[in-house]
């Protein structure tokens, strides 16, 4: 018999009966990150730590007779879309792209995914460069994984995900954003060698420590499929292959200067610069936070800022402006998060300054003209997960 669903889900199991005429066999649940360093190494082979946030998506699932997928949105008006099970990528755009992708990528690595109604939920912040749509990808890839019975295991489930991304929705992203939202525990960091695909849970509880990590998300629009993303990845693949190494990873941080000399393009040597300090800063701060020490972080998170901004150039004016505005007014470190372009700024803060250093950041907005920005505290949350 099939449980009342709680109040955390009955509006997409509401929707899900309201628009297919019967109750969903389940709902599952994948939430957005955070990525508290690590940026533009996981499609160089190298290592990030992200953690996830209790905002996320909710995806209601029944199995159908029909030959076909459904799907609406709570955040998208209109009926749902419907989409043949042999969907081909280019067949399907806009947000369906993403649950028409993962259908398309489970099917064709062999699984049996057959005809599935789906009614999706989600309130990670549009366009923040917080993982919506890894959220969306997770949250219906465990919703297949369990309904048609395919046994997947997370690591394979979020490498599968990636691949809707990559070849159906055609963002070239890695793999960090759909690891941490299958793979992240609450009260924990997620260490990911994407590599090697082994993962470390390191605890991080910056409220016991009298700190807050604070998520300030700027309002900048955050686009990554406009290309940039793209440019950046292609030139440490250039790099790399000049290099003669399989990944910018295999360049270690005592080798760089050798590396950097063998390189003519000024730009590739910037990109370099940055993915192989910035692997060594991942470490850093997982040693740092294994000793059970925070505060220590904080410098490791406005160099890799300063990376980002100077080196890998995806920083914009509102990040930059934010991450020095936060600094100035007692953050321990600052940076931006996720692909950069827009989207979200995090602060390790003392909590006695949180609100102070919010408001510095408004002021700092308000004085360049741009848009208010928002701000919440980030507190690790689950990973993937069946509602009920
Ligand atoms: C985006 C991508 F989706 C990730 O794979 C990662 O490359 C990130 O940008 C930058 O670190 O979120």
């Amino acid at each position: 018999m099939t449980p009342e669903p709680t109040a955390e889900i009955s509006s997409v199991s509401t929707a899900f009966t309201e628009a297919f005429g019967r109750r969903p066999n389940g709902v599952w649940a994948a939430p957005g990150r955070v990525n508290v360093i690590g940026e533009h190494t996981d499609y160089n082979d190298g290592f990030v730590l992200p953690m996830a946030l209790p905002h996320g998506v909710r995806a209601a699932a029944g199995r159908s007779r029909h030959a076909r997928v459904r799907v609406l949105s709570l955040q998208e008006p209109g009926a749902p879309v419907t989409v043949e099970l042999d969907a081909r990528p280019g067949d399907v755009t806009g947000w369906a792209a993403y649950v028409a992708g993962v259908v398309w990528s489970l099917r064709t690595a062999g699984y049996d995914v057959g005809g599935v109604d789906l009614a999706v939920d989600g309130d990670v912040p549009a366009g923040a460069g917080l993982s919506s749509s890894a959220a969306l990808e997770c949250s219906v890839a465990c919703a297949l994984n369990e309904l048609f019975g395919l046994g997947i295991e997370p690591v394979d489930l979020a490498r599968l995900a990636q691949r809707a991304e990559n070849d159906f929705v055609g963002m070239p992203c890695g793999v960090m954003d759909q690891m941490a939202s299958v793979n992240c525990r609450e009260g924990h960091v997620l260490f990911l060698d994407t590599r090697s695909m082994v993962t470390e849970q390191v605890p991080f509880d910056p409220a016991s420590r009298g700190r807050t990590l604070l998520v300030i998300d700027t309002h900048a629009p955050h686009r990554l499929v406009d290309g940039e993303y793209a440019k950046r990845r292609a030139a440490c693949e250039a790099a790399a292959a000049t290099l003669g190494v399989a990944a910018l990873r295999d360049v270690a941080l005592d080798e760089l200067d050798t590396a950097l000399a063998r390189l003519d393009d000024a730009t590739q040597r910037r990109r370099v610069r940055h993915v192989v300090s910035e692997n060594a800063r991942v470490e850093d701060v997982v040693r740092t936070l294994r000793t059970g020490e925070l505060d220590e972080i904080g410098p490791l998170l406005t160099a890799s800022h300063a990376s980002l901004r100077d080196d890998y150039e995806v920083t914009v004016g509102e990040l930059d402006t934010a991450v020095e505005a936060a600094l100035s007014a007692g953050a321990l470190g600052a940076r931006m998060t996720g692909g950069g372009f827009g989207g979200c700024v995090i602060a390790l803060v003392p909590r006695d300054r949180a609100d102070t250093v919010v408001e510095a950041v408004r002021a700092a907005f308000s004085d360049a003209g741009y848009a208010e920005p928002s701000a919440f505290t980030a507190v690790p949350a689950p990973g993937a997960r069946r509602l009920f």
